[in-house]
């Protein structure tokens, strides 16, 4: 194996005694001495708040050490220094990374010259940005915690590094060296660095342990990411066993994103033929950017996003121009082929919603923030993407119309999809708030919407009772009114707004009154004022169409408003039941309907709460059955009828009287007839 001849040839020696803590020295009274200050660089903290340099101490956290150690390589990889990296699981646990690159420095580190620059990188926090702007120029990657983060939580970390034809080894418990950096011989031809680690178990748990499937996949993505590299997958085949993930692997994909995307999306429906990719790539590794996006018919959408091959879950400023050269692009393009009205609505998770997207950006000096250090924050990341993509996106669409058009209509569906939603969500929060301002005493109907729905205003609690148990739930809703309700043609202002019988009334109806009436906003289809057949009932009925008529017009006007007819009669005949609406009616069906022969048995409601739930569904409520009288405005008289209202329930007795004196005698000729 490769492998084994990258370090195959040197003579190794034995790691030498673990040092004790105490060597490291503690501070005296005089101040601190310079092992103390070493201890307070050094990577005490890590062990005591692994959470902030890792995020935390679960199985993700665990893989993120794995990512620091294999992302160093790719740095070295996609800077020009090595075309390789090894991955190996062993049964034991411990995972080793090689990479063929420059090997870490063994010199003295120029800012710390007692030590080698390995020891420094492996023993100091944040070794890696600090303080290499003289020296050594970093690739730029470097973009966690650095090594030595992994080191300090390792119980068993060994570095060795083949440079200048001599192979190196370090080795380290927790953070603290066991080992001084030790010569172990000539290599010939063999550079690189080589990091064997395990986690430590007072950090992650006993249970604790890399999950081979998560570190192929993990290994993988980098050679997708980086064409340049080849990756050597190798795991003890114990750890594999029964599981798909295979014991040994080289990952080599020359074709980049566009093949790790066509792997992602393998067996899904995408909206176009073709996938938008592209790849502008500038000097070695870095200054460079990689794209693959196609869109899902039937699948939710991902977006991943890279930078130097770091994952960045969070997104950041390269993709927020990748969104927005798709938004800007897409837009423009249905202007051009004059579309840009039906175009003006889409939104950036219109066309983002469903994608299945990656983008890789290559940067020298990234600036990443959030809890992970998962978001790029590189400002000029943003314009370098956008403007580039633009620019291709314009020539793909331009270049194949057909799937533009294809495109276009799928996102602009979606548009018109979420606007769709939206507005049946406004819809269905207006009816839970006006829901929520109904009076108590309504029992209201299930069905939201006024279509085909009934509001019965009964007189009193009784009645109420009876009608609540007939009617049909769905349809009907039953507003019980106690005893008689104000007039208000004699009303003044203030007491028609205090009034709390009408102030439910409106409340049920939904619509408003006055000239704040709203037609559309009536909660039913059948308002249905359903009175006892008495005097009584009559007045009542009389003052609510008063309101109504005062209040409402256009509810009446528009054939909202009823009468129902209860019975006044029940005739029974043997196993049969008539009712009768009144005196009238009542001889009619006596003499037409009951046959002659056989006691007829009548009796009288004295109101509707007398009668059964089932007598008044039948008799008055169920549509199939009942009658109902509208209530209209005679059209061709309109100023009588109010004059009529006015004189008969305005607050002039005397204009009453008057009316009533000038009717008595055509009342008198209608008994007469
Ligand atoms: C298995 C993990 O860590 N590979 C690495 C290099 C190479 C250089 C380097 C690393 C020095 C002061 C930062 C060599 N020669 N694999 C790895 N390969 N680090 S880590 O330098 C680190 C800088 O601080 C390297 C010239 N320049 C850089």
């Amino acid at each position: 194996m490769a492998n084994d001849d990258l370090f195959g040839g040197a003579a190794r020696k034995q790691p030498a005694p673990a040092p004790s803590r105490k060597e490291t020295g503690k501070p005296t009274e005089a101040g601190y001495t310079a092992a103390s200050i070493e201890v307070l660089e050094g990577l005490e903290p890590v062990r005591r708040r692994p959470g902030m340099y890792i995020g935390g101490t679960d199985e993700t956290a665990l893989h993120h050490l794995f990512a620091e150690v294999i992302d160093n390589s790719m740095d070295e990889a996609v800077a020009g220094h090595a075309t390789f990296i090894e991955v190996d699981l062993d049964k034991d646990g411990f995972v080793t990374v090689t990479d063929n690159g420059r090997g870490m420095p063994v010199e003295p580190h120029p800012k710390f010259p007692k030590k080698s620059t390995v020891e420094v990188i492996m023993t100091m926090l944040h070794a890696g940005g600090k303080f290499d702007s003289g020296a050594y120029q970093t690739s730029g990657g470097l973009h966690g915690v650095g090594v030595s983060v992994v080191n300090a939580l390792s119980d068993h970390l060994e570095v060795e590094v083949a440079r200048g034809q001599q192979l190196y080894r370090q080795t380290f418990s927790r953070g603290v060296p066991l080992t001084k950096l030790e010569e172990l011989g000539r290599v010939a031809n063999r550079r690189g660095t080589r990091v064997r680690f395990h986690p430590d178990a007072q950090i992650f748990g006993k249970g604790a342990h890399f999950k081979p499937a998560r570190l192929f996949r993990m290994s993988r993505s980098k050679a997708y990411l980086f064409g340049g590299v080849e990756i050597r997958w190798k795991c003890a085949p114990e750890l594999v066993a029964a599981t798909e993930t295979p014991s040994e692997a080289v990952f080599r994909f020359p074709g980049g994103l566009k093949d790790y995307l066509a792997r992602e999306v393998e067996g899904k429906e995408t909206v176009t033929s073709e996938a938008f990719v592209g790849k502008v790539q500038r000097e070695g590794g870095h200054g460079s950017l990689e794209w693959a996006v196609c869109w899902l018919a039937n699948d939710d959408g991902f977006s991943n996003s890279y930078c130097n091959t770091i994952p960045t879950p969070d997104g950041g400023t390269h993709e927020a121009g990748f969104r927005l050269a798709l938004l800007r692009g897409l837009k423009d393009h249905a202007e051009r082929i004059g579309q840009a009205k039906r175009a003006s609505q889409i939104t950036g998770d219109d066309i983002a919603g469903q994608t299945a997207s990656m983008i890789s950006v290559f940067i020298r000096e990234p600036e990443f923030q959030g809890q992970n250090k998962s978001r790029l924050m590189t400002v000029e990341a943003s314009r370098i993407v956008e403007a580039t993509v633009r620019d291709s996106f314009d020539h793909w669409l331009a270049g194949a119309p057909q799937q533009a058009t294809q495109l276009l209509n799928f996102v602009i569906e979606r548009a018109e999809e979420r606007l769709r939603r939206r507005a049946e969500k406004d819809v269905a929060r207006k009816t839970a708030v006006r829901k929520l301002r109904l009076p108590g005493k309504l029992a209201d109907c299930s069905n939201s919407g006024a279509a085909d729905s009934e509001l019965f205003i009964v007189e009193g609690d009784s009645a109420g009772g009876s009608a609540k148990q007939a009617r049909d739930r769905a349809t009907q809703a039953v507003l019980p009114l106690r005893g008689k309700i104000l007039n208000v043609a004699s009303a003044t202002r203030d007491k028609l707004t205090a009034n709390q019988q009408l102030a439910d009334l409106v409340q049920a109806l939904g619509c408003g009154t006055g000239n704040q009436y709203r037609h559309e906003d009536l909660r039913y289809e059948r308002v249905i004022i359903m009175t006892d057949a008495d005097v009584d009932g009559a007045h009542i009925a009389s003052l609510l169409i008063t309101f109504f008529y005062r209040l409402t017009p256009r509810l009446i006007e528009e054939g909202h408003l009823f009468i129902a007819a209860p019975p006044l009669y029940k005739l029974t005949q043997g196993t049969r039941t008539v009712y009768a609406r009144d005196d009238a009616h009542r001889a009619e069906l006596t003499q037409k309907v009951l046959t002659g022969k056989g006691k007829i048995e009548v009796s009288r409601f004295k109101g509707l709460g007398e009668m059964l739930p089932a007598q008044l569904k039948e008799t008055t409520m169920d549509r199939r059955k009942r009658t109902l009288l509208r209530v209209m405005i005679a059209p061709e008289d309109r100023s009588e009828t109010a004059d009529s209202v006015e004189r008969l329930m305005g607050n002039k007795p005397e204009a009453r009287f008057q009316f009533i004196q000038e009717r008595a005698a055509f009342a008198q000729d209608v008994v007469d007839v």
